[in-house]
Formats: structure tokens, C-alpha cells, sequence
């Protein structure tokens, strides 16, 4: 399987973030794609290539364009006022506040186009968070042209970004941007199946009404943890997108037993719906040792994971989501990968 990256995404790195109730050291860094890289070699996964420039077109296709100024812009209107560290926004249009007309002041700026403070915004965030999402439009295109699968290592991660915000340490959807691209390059139908351990809040709202995208999410239960405020079981799609998105939040440990069935019912789903391809966002944050999430994956259960979806017998696309048990994300992330080839 070909893995597309480019160093470019090295840029975004993260000194500190918001979590816990206090500044703590960030845990989505660049070491995180070195680790990967290292497995991908070491075991043979197969060619790594950097991707071309797609340009903003397929950016724009999902995103706000006030929204891609604002990341465009920001460093250079950061500096302007005289700030220098890397960016926490601090305050939010809650309930009965307004989002519109968006605020001139930078730090109105921050609030209106994010959803948390976890995820800080520094100087090369906006080249890092374009370079991830053409890793995944290349990964995309590889699939286009026959390919039975391909491995985007996008990093920053995109599924928690929205049309319009940032969060979750995600600024692009990668995983959307791509979807979109496909839908824009000859596919009726793409599938998109999240199993990073949270819900991927950003793909859901993206494609909320549309009947062309299927959105389906296997993630721990949101009454319990991150993003909290989205991807209940009762979350299904609106008007022409009604039973096009689907979601299983799980209990807070659950492992590989009590996960299976309930992606076997993902993928029931999956073909129902007969999708020309299918785009995965892969956290590899279900681990065990994961620092920040509550599920209960064993390294060994990420071949599982693979095997079960090569059986889908669809073209896929992987793209990297969130995973920060960095000394084993190479292993596990390849371990998916390889299991899903060797089928
Ligand atoms: C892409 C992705 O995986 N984003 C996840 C963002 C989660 N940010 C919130 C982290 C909260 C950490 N709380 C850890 C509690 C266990 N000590
Ligand atoms: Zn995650």
C-alpha cells in the first residue's frame, strides 16, 4: 500500500494545551508522524510519497471561505497585535451570543471559528493543517486511479474541523476534503467510517443532509467523553440525508469483544449503502495505553480491525485521525494496514 506525507506537516507543533482544567504539554505532535513513518519503513508497508499541490479549490468545497481566511491570515494579524506565543481562543458565540457578523477583533476571531482550547494555533499551522489535507486528497486520488487502497498520514488530524471551526486538534477535515473530491471526480456514492475513538463531530455536520455521503462513527459514548456535545445514537441525518448518518458511542472500556459485533453492524451498513469508495478515518487512539481516551484496544486488535474491513471489498482510502501512545502508534497504525493488504 502507498503512503502519502509531506514534511511540510512536521510545521505544526504544538507547545501546549488546554485539558484537564489546565495547561498541560500537547500530546498531537510532530514525533507522532515520525513514529509512523519508521513503522511503514521497517516493515515494508510500501512506497511513501509526498503529494502535489491541489490548490485551495478542493478546500473551499467544504470549508467556509471566511473560515479559510481566517487560518490564511492569522499569524500575520496575530503578530499585528502584538502577540507571539502560539493561540488560545478564550471566549465563544454559546447560546444567545451571536456568530454573525464575525468580530474584527483577533480574539473575537478565535472564538468564532473554533469549538474548544485544546488546539493551539501557531505560526505554520495553516501551511501544516493544507500539506495534511493534500496528503489526503493525493491518498484519494491513488484510490481514483485503481488503487484497491491507499494511506494518507495526514497530521494535523481534520475530523473534528467544521465547515466553519477548528478543534480537537484538527483545522481541515481531511477525511471530508477527500470524500468531496471523489464525489467531485466520478463517485455517486462515498461511505466515510470513523473508528477514531472520538466522535468525528466535523464529518457528521458536513455532510448532516446529504444522501451521497454516508457518515457512520463507532466512538466512545459523548456523555463521557470528547467532543461531549455531538454523536448520540439518536443522531441519524436530517431532511434528504435522513439514516445517512449513523452512530454507536460505546461505554467507556470497551474492548475488542465488545467492539466487533458493533462494527460488524457498521458494516452491514456499509453495504447496504454500496459505496464506489470508502475513506476511513483511522485514530489509533482505541488503544489501551492511549493517555487521553477510555477505550480498550489491544496492539493485536488493530490487525482485526484491518482484516474486518478489507472484507467490506471496497476501494479505500485511510487517513490518519487522532492515536497518542506515540511509541506505539507506528505498530498499531501498520498493523490495520497490513492486515487489511494481507486479505
Ligand atoms: C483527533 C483527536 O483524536 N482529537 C482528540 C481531541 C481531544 N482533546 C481533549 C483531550 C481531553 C483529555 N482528557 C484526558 C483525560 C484522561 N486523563
Ligand atoms: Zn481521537
Amino acid at each position: 500500500m502507498k503512503t502519502v506525507f509531506a514534511d511540510t506537516q512536521l510545521l505544526h507543533a504544538p507547545r501546549h494545551e488546554i485539558s484537564d482544567g489546565e495547561l498541560k504539554p500537547a500530546v498531537e505532535i510532530p514525533s507522532r508522524a515520525e513514529f509512523v513513518l519508521k513503522a511503514i519503513s521497517d516493515r515494508k508497508l510500501g512506497e511513501i510519497i509526498a503529494p502535489e499541490d491541489f490548490g485551495l479549490a478542493p478546500l473551499q468545497k467544504v470549508h467556509d471561505a471566511g473560515y479559510l481566511e481566517f487560518l490564511e491570515r492569522f499569524w500575520e494579524k496575530w503578530q499585528a497585535a502584538g502577540r507571539t506565543s502560539e493561540a488560545f481562543p478564550f471566549v465563544w458565540p454559546v447560546r444567545s451570543l451571536r456568530a454573525d457578523p464575525v468580530p474584527n477583533h483577533i480574539d473575537g476571531q478565535l472564538g468564532r471559528y473554533s469549538m474548544d482550547a485544546g488546539t493551539p494555533l501557531g505560526e505554520n499551522t495553516w501551511l501544516a493543517a493544507k500539506a495534511s489535507a493534500h496528503t489526503a486528497l493525493a491518498a484519494a486520488k491513488i484510490v481514483n486511479e485503481g488503487a484497491a487502497s491507499a494511506f494518507g498520514l495526514c497530521r494535523p488530524p481534520g475530523h473534528h474541523a467544521g465547515s466553519d471551526f477548528y478543534g480537537g486538534y484538527c483545522f481541515l477535515n481531511n477525511a471530508a476534503i477527500a470524500a468531496q473530491w471523489l464525489r467531485d471526480n466520478g463517485a455517486e456514492r462515498v461511505a466515510i467510517l470513523d473508528v477514531d475513538c472520538h466522535h468525528g463531530n466535523g464529518t457528521q455536520s458536513i455532510f448532516y443532509d446529504r444522501s451521497d455521503v454516508l457518515f457512520l462513527s463507532i466512538h466512545a459514548d459523548p456523555r463521557e467523553e470528547y467532543p461531549y456535545f455531538l454523536g448520540h445514537a439518536d443522531e441519524t441525518g436530517t431532511k434528504g440525508g435522513k439514516g445517512y448518518t449513523r452512530n454507536w458511542p460505546l461505554a467507556l472500556g470497551t474492548d475488542w469483544a465488545g467492539y466487533a459485533p458493533v462494527l460488524d453492524e457498521a458494516c452491514h451498513w456499509l453495504k447496504v449503502f454500496n459505496p464506489d469508495y470508502l475513506v476511513v478515518s483511522l485514530g489509533l487512539d482505541c488503544f489501551e495505553n492511549d493517555p487521553i481516551s477510555g477505550l480498550k484496544f489491544k496492539t493485536e486488535d488493530f490487525s482485526k480491525l484491518g482484516k474486518r474491513l478489507a472484507q467490506a471489498e471496497v476501494p479505500t482510502v485511510f487517513l490518519m485521525e487522532g492515536g497518542y501512545a506515540v511509541d506505539a502508534l507506528g505498530t498499531n497504525c501498520v498493523n490495520v494496514l497490513e492486515a487489511f493488504e494481507a486479505v
